[in-house]
């Protein structure tokens, strides 16, 4: 492993944190932060927040998240559903919420799905192994928070953010996006039909390391269900035009301005506290598939795994995870659960924390990011989480998801580079007993349907 990773050190912007082998656009960061710097003498609208929340106050209502005002994000979506949450700003995770709950309509309280969900590193290897970033903790993500202007958020509410060392930026959006049928269903004689259009709240920041811009978004759907991703943007690399060893795509005119190839391997921190349960349990499950041998069709036959240690888990074909409230239970009387839905990944193997796409750990005070760690753990913890994947017994879990996506670059990728998104869902599973969008006169059809004789 490479010598120079801090383990310890915070960096501000004025004094920048040795990435593995160069600085990552620091000339370009410093320009971005004055003029954020600029910018934000400005009027602002938002709610202005302090950099440090105030110790959490004592909710005053089951419905009122654990913060004060300004760092409460509290949405009702189309349906009845209301999702709450607290956010806070990190200098090297950027976006962070806690405390988030989901409450479908008709049910009389909150229920508590997630206490801390964040980014924990945006790992960027080059392909001819001359630059390596740890964008969160080594190259200063948290402090190039851009202010967005209004047209970026449209419908919603712009917030303005406190970044140490670097003043206010109005960066934090929160709107509602419509996406399309939420469901449809024609009646037997196809004379009604259920449909519903659905609307999803979103919570989006933009933050700029060198020349890309990454856009983190949260998304959440009346359905229950919660989207995490990273949409990466700006421009590519200037300094990284020297791929004439096969290991770029030429951009310019003719075999001119081969841009390196490369990868974004972003990882994702999910503390959950399903239903309130400080004992959440990993259960992995496998699909086998058989051929058929006879008359008969293909056969499946699914297997259940609970993950009782620490796991550094792969995807595979017919492999999925959930997370299990160790005491909650829907109205059917089936544990709550929420599945890991990753989207398209690229493995990257080039390095011990890149080689797996799930990791549960024993949830760790110090344990904050996926490599290039700078929580303060005990020497010889190692500084990336799959070293903290050590046969410890998971009793309560912390879920890292990464998410890998190689850029080859194209001539399209100029000038801006289109937003490429990499991220994943987290799904409900027996949160609550059926769709908690489903119409009052449909409300009777939970399990199997009376056939008649
Ligand atoms: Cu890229």
């Amino acid at each position: 492993m490479p010598t120079q990773r801090s383990l310890s050190t915070r960096r501000g912007p004025s004094t920048p944190q040795k990435p593995r082998t160069r600085k990552r656009g620091a000339v370009l960061t410093a320009a971005a932060l004055l003029g954020t710097a600029t910018a934000a003498a400005g009027p602002a609208t938002g709610a202005t927040a302090a950099p440090n929340p105030p110790a959490p106050t004592r909710a005053t209502a089951q419905n009122t998240p654990d913060c004060s005002a300004a760092y409460r994000i509290t949405q009702k979506l189309d349906g009845g559903t209301t999702w709450r949450m607290c956010w806070r700003y990190d200098t090297d995770a950027g976006l962070t919420l806690d405390r988030i709950t989901y409450q479908p309509p008709g049910a009389t309280a909150p229920i508590k799905v997630l206490n801390s969900a964040r980014l924990a590193q945006i790992h960027v290897p080059y392909d001819d192994g001359g630059a390596e970033y740890d964008d969160l903790t080594g190259a200063g993500f948290g402090y190039g928070l851009q202010n967005l202007k209004p047209a970026e958020c449209p419908g919603g509410t712009l917030t303005t953010v406190k970044v140490a060392e670097v003043g206010d930026v109005k960066g934090l959006c929160t709107t509602t996006r419509t996406r399309g049928h939420a469901y449809r269903m024609a009646s037997d004689n196809g004379s009604k039909v259920w449909q519903a259009q659905a609307k999803d709240l979103l919570v989006y920041t933009v933050n700029k390391v060198g020349w890309y811009e990454y856009i983190t978004e949260w998304r959440f759907t009346a359905d229950g269900t919660i989207g995490a991703n990273v949409g990466a943007t700006g421009s590519l690399s200037p300094v990284d035009y020297n791929a004439t060893d096969g290991r770029g795509w030429p951009i310019g005119k003719g075999a001119r301005g081969y841009a390196t190839s490369h990868a974004h391997n972003v990882f994702w921190k999910l503390d959950f506290g399903l239903d309130g349960s400080t004992k959440d349990r990993i259960e992995q499950f496998d699909s086998a598939v058989t051929a058929p041998t006879g008359g008969g069709g293909p056969t499946v036959k699914t297997t259940r795994t609970v993950v009782t240690k620490e796991l550094a888990g792969d995807a595979k074909n017919m492999r999925w995870w959930r997370v299990v409230s160790g005491t909650g239970k829907n109205a059917d009387g089936h544990a709550r659960s929420y599945e890991i839905v990753p989207g398209h990944t690229d493995t990257h193997a080039g390095r011990g924390f890149t080689k797996h796409d799930v990791y549960f750990t024993q949830s760790r005070a110090c344990e904050k990011f996926a490599s290039n760690n700078i929580g303060n753990c005990a020497a010889g913890a190692g500084d990336s989480v799959d070293k903290w994947v050590n046969g410890e017994t998971l009793t309560q879990p912390s879920v890292w998801v990464n998410i890998g996506f190689h850029h080859i670059a194209r001539d399209e990728d100029q000038q801006p580079m289109p937003v490429h998104w990499q991220g994943f869902q987290l799904a409900p599973r027996d949160v609550t007993a059926m769709n908690p969008l489903t119409p009052a006169d449909l409300a009777s059809q939970n399990g199997q349907p009376d056939l008649g004789s």
